[in-house]
This record gives structure tokens, C-alpha cells and sequence, in this order.
């Protein structure tokens, strides 16, 4: 039977290729993704993490966060915690942590202050704004499978946005900028009077910014929609406070679902 229908989210040897996928191209792409089994026990983590560091998530965010939500970023099978601010802002800051060890650890924040808070050892600079658990993608790039997420924020005058890939360096979710583009306003008329762009970390036009861009724009799409529980969908459920705070947690773990059991493709790309 054809199997074109259905990506399956296979096993084995690909995982080292894949999960890396910004390393150099493998020859092909394989049509499936292969995920290792997820750590024993990651959902006791998270939520020891959770409920032993409930003091600084309450220091660091006194309004209480927004959203949290689980998604393997990395594709090696544990998922991560996204875990958003209330969006002081036009789009909303992601927190990301990572199970790494056996140990959970803040590899990405919108927060200065994350890094004293939290163990930096594995602290990216590189962090996400965005205000949906579906704005993260997976898709097929020509390099391989990878999440992306287009970053961006904006305010009168000002706009930037990001593309960030989620890479597996070592075991650790490693958030790496694609392109970043900044763009600013005359605030009268509207035009740009000063842009700058980046590709792979280096100076670049706005060409050279959107040619980074479309190899993951234009990447075929695996379909596959994150979950995540936002307070504000029920304020009198998730309060600020700590037990509003561990029921979003335990909620988001209900609602996380697999790649493997979700994902499918009417039309892999060749
Ligand atoms: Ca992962």
C-alpha cells in the first residue's frame, strides 16, 4: 500500500541528521521523521521544576504567565515547555525550557532578567516572540526536518522579525537566527527610514534576508498544530497564583499531543 498519504513519524537512524537540521544537507530528505522515545518520566519533571522554582516564575512574571505549552522542538522525542508572558507588547514573549539530564533548564527567554534567575548554563541568546503555540511549524526543508518560528514585534514606529530554527546541539534545544530583519517608521507618513537585515548572522539586504526566509516559508508544512493552555481562556481556572499556575502545567501536559500520532501529509514534497 502507498504510504504517500501519511507521514510517518518513524524510528532510527535518521535522528542524528535530522534533528540537526542545519547542519550540512544530507543527499535526501526522508519523507518520514524518525523520534526517539521520550525521556521516562519528563512530565514529573516539568512539574517538579515548576512547582520547586514557583517562587522566581512569580518574581520574574507577578501578573502570571500567559500560556504554557508543550512541543519537541528539537525532535528528539521530550517535548519542551513554551511557556508565554501576558504580552506587554504587540506579540507575546515565549520562555523555553528544556529537559536536559534529567534536569530542566531555561535555554530561551524575552527576559533579561531569566538569566540571574534561572541556571544559564545552557541560556541561548536568541528568543521568540510570538503569541500562538501554532506559530511554531514543522516542516521539510531541503536540509531536513526542523520547527521554525517567525518571530516578530512590533510598535508605532518600529518592526522586527526573526526567523528562528530550533536545532539539537548536544542534546540541548538550541534556538539558532535564521535572518532578522528591522524596520523603522516616519511616523507621519509611514515609510521606512532606516531597515537592517541579517542572514546567518552576518550583514545583508533585504534579499539576502528574504532568500534565508523563503527556505522556510516556502518548505513544505507537516501540518502538525502545538497545544497550549492560555489563562485568559479561563481566568477564574489559571489565577496568577500558584495553583492557577500548576493547573495550566497539568492541563498543557493533558492536551500535548505527539507528533507521531498527529502529524500527516497529503503530499510529501519530492
Ligand atoms: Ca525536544
Amino acid at each position: 500500500m502507498r504510504r504517500l498519504g501519511i507521514l510517518l513519524i518513524v524510528l532510527a537512524v535518521l535522528s542524528g541528521c535530522f534533528a540537526v537540521c542545519g547542519a550540512s544537507a544530507p543527499t535526501a530528505v526522508p519523507e518520514t521523521v524518525v523520534l526517539p522515545q521520550p525521556a521516562e518520566g519528563w512530565q514529573d519533571s516539568y512539574l517538579a521544576f515548576m512547582e520547586n522554582n514557583y517562587d522566581i516564575f512569580s518574581a520574574l512574571w507577578p501578573d502570571g504567565l500567559g500560556g504554557v505549552g508543550f512541543i519537541d522542538l528539537d525532535l528528539d522525542g521530550t517535548p519542551e515547555m513554551v511557556a508565554f508572558d501576558q504580552g506587554a507588547s504587540a506579540a507575546l514573549g515565549a520562555q523555553i525550557f528544556d529537559l536536559i539530564n534529567g534536569q530542566v533548564y531555561c535555554v530561551s527567554s524575552t527576559l533579561d532578567s531569566a538569566a540571574g534567575a534561572f541556571d544559564s548554563t545552557y541560556l541561548s541568546p536568541v528568543h521568540v516572540c510570538t503569541s500562538f503555540f501554532e506559530s511554531f511549524r514543522l516542516s521539510r526543508t531541503a536540509a531536513g526536518w526542523c520547527f521554525w518560528v517567525d518571530s516578530s514585534n512590533s510598535t508605532e514606529q518600529t518592526a522586527w522579525d526573526e526567523i528562528v530554527r530550533f536545532d539539537s546541539v548536544g542534546g540541548v534545544l538550541t534556538p539558532v537566527s535564521v535572518c532578522y530583519r528591522y524596520l523603522e517608521f516616519d511616523q507621519d507618513s509611514g515609510l521606512v527610514v532606516a531597515e537592517n537585515y541579517t542572514a546567518g548572522g552576518s550583514p545583508a539586504d533585504a534579499a539576502g534576508y528574504q532568500g534565508a526566509a523563503n527556505v522556510y516559508q516556502e518548505a513544505l508544512d507537516a501540518g502538525y498544530e502545538a497545544k497550549g493552555m492560555f489563562c485568559w481562556n479561563d481566568m477564574d481556572r489559571y489565577s496568577a497564583g500558584h495553583d492557577g499556575l500548576m493547573t495550566m502545567v497539568k492541563d498543557a501536559l493533558t492536551a500535548y499531543s505527539s507528533i507521531m500520532d498527529t502529524v500527516t501529509l497529503a503530499s510529501p514534497a519530492a
